[in-house]
């Protein structure tokens, strides 16, 4: 069996999730930064590894590669069951992969910097405009989440209880991308407040793009 490589990149927020995830795992993992920003994620040696060019990449210990951070966290929780990032009843775990897939979805996919570089390079978009659509789709799904967490009894100091999972990570690693697009986070205090208590822990806090071998 050899170590668990982690093909990432300091600033992607879908790179974040796995790293926050293995944290909380206990997983060690060697880290390989390719840079988006100089296209790395495009080179033949990185397409050997993952066809579809986009990080995070996993490389599992028998060698098996996955890609997609919410498969890579679900598979993580199987074969490491403890801290769980999944709640124990079916109800807890559809309302957590709902938050997911609220981020990770309606967020991330249409925020994503090949996205952002199509509308420049496609539409002549400028960075006023890039960072208006940012925005805008960020507060389309922040604002619903922010509802769902402040009208639920299943919000605790978490997004689900009182224990962090896969909601807070995906939640935690959207925001540090709202900072770099300068989203207003007024608007969303329970948002905020659950990434706050999230960036106590060591396994969130050390996991940032800032703490990164690659990190400029
Ligand atoms: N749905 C994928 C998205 C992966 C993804 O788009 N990663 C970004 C970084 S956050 C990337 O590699 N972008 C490269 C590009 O846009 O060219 C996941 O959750 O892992």
């Amino acid at each position: 069996m050899s170590r668990i490589i982690l093909h990432n990149y300091f600033r992607s927020s879908t790179s974040y999730r796995v790293r926050i995830a293995l944290a909380l795992k206990g997983l060690d993992y060697d880290y390989v930064a390719h840079h988006l920003r100089h296209g790395e994620n495009r080179k033949p040696e990185f397409l050997a590894i993952n066809p579809q060019g986009l990080v995070p990449a996993l490389v599992w210990e028998d060698g098996t590669v996955l890609a997609q951070s919410l498969a890579i966290m679900e598979f993580l929780e199987e074969i490491a069951p403890e801290p769980a990032l999944l709640p124990a009843d079916a109800l807890g775990r559809a309302r957590v992969r709902m938050i997911c897939q609220m981020i990770g979805c309606d967020i991330h996919p249409i925020n994503n910097l090949r996205v952002l570089n199509a509308l420049r390079s496609r539409y002549g978009a400028d960075d006023a405009e890039i960072g208006d659509w940012f925005r805008h789709w960020v507060n389309e799904t922040f604002q619903p989440l922010e509802k769902i967490l402040e009208d639920s009894s299943d919000t605790g100091r978490f997004c689900h209880g009182d224990t962090p999972g896969m909601a807070d990570i995906c939640l935690v690693a959207q925001v540090a991308n709202n900072a770099r697009y300068n989203v207003d986070m007024t608007p969303y205090p329970v948002i905020s407040r659950i990434r706050d208590v999230c960036m106590e822990m060591a396994a969130f806090a050390d996991a940032a793009p800032a703490q990164q071998p690659d990190a400029e």
